[in-house]
């Protein structure tokens, strides 16, 4: 299927993906989630990209589910259009490759969820983040409900949650929802500078850190402590050892892909 929504450019190691339905501020529909689905299958399994960088064209990241295309929708269908996008965020989530979102305007709705589904966020001191779903007299459909407590706190979730209102990214950075934030000009240098930062550590540490941590973050301590360690265990059988021999030796480490 070709993409026509995903625009994605990839060159040393980072791929970045756009979002580029502009006319309708990247609201997300049916060929969103089948070319963010084909997307994530094809990233996962191109050994060359280490990291990927979400982000959106125009003046939002992506302003929600699209609500032309839902309005109409039955109980059923509805419910059945929450489970495909929840799997495809899931599937993001999930890829053994971190994924950063490059916020550069308005993150709402399932464009919040979509965020939320990444590693972390930077974001343009012009984005704007909102779960104005309430508003609609819906809920979210996305996994906000779970995602954003555990992100950000249940009071700071349920404010959002409840209130539908639309944050500016100062008080995102102060609810723990961005990680940074830079000047609109700055945000691809920005995100392309961490997103290089990263895949130049050794990859499989990489790729266990993201994994540990997320799973480890829905055990309890004591399983989780006893994941990190077998985690741990694995990695002096091949790139720790480089690492830490290159440490050692005063030079640069060689990591295998
Ligand atoms: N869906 C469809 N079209 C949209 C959406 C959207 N979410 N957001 C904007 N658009 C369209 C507008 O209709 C408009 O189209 P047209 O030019 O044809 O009239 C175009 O984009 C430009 O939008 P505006 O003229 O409204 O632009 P403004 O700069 O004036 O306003 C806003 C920007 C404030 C972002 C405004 O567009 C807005 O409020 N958008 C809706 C935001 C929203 O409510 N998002 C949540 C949607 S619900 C959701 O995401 C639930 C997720 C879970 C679903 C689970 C499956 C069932």
């Amino acid at each position: 299927m070709p993409y026509e929504i995903l625009k994605m450019e990839a060159a040393e190691g980072i791929a970045t993906v756009t979002i580029s339905r502009p006319q309708a501020l990247n609201a997300l529909n049916s060929r969103f989630f089948q070319e963010m689905d084909n997307l994530i299958a094809e990233i996962g399994a191109r050994d060359d990209i280490k990291v990927l960088i979400i982000t959106g064209e125009g003046k939002a990241f992506a302003a929600g589910a699209d609500i032309a295309e839902m309005v109409d929708k039955t109980r059923d269908q509805a419910a059945q259009f929450s489970k495909v996008g929840q799997r495809t965020f899931r599937s993001l989530e999930l890829l053994a490759k971190p994924v950063i979102a490059a916020v550069n305007g308005f993150a709402l709705g399932g464009g919040c969820e979509l965020a939320l589904a990444c590693d972390f966020r930077i974001a343009s001191a012009k984005a704007k983040f909102g779960q104005p779903e309430v508003n609609l007299g819906v809920i979210p459909g996305y996994a906000a409900t779970q995602r954003l407590p555990r992100l950000i706190g249940l009071g700071n979730a349920l404010f959002l949650l409840l209130t539908g209102e639309m944050i500016g990214a100062e008080d995102a950075l102060r609810m723990g929802l961005v990680q940074k934030i830079v000047e609109p000009d700055e945000l691809m240098p920005a995100a392309l500078g961490l997103a290089k930062t990263i895949a130049s550590k050794g990859p499989r540490a990489v790729k266990l850190v993201k994994q540990v941590t997320r799973q480890g973050f829905l055990m309890d301590f004591e399983a989780g402590c006893a994941l990190e360690s077998g985690m741990f265990g694995s990695l002096f059988e091949n790139e720790g050892a480089e690492g830490m021999r290159a440490f050692l030796e005063k030079r640069a480490p060689q990591w295998k892909s």
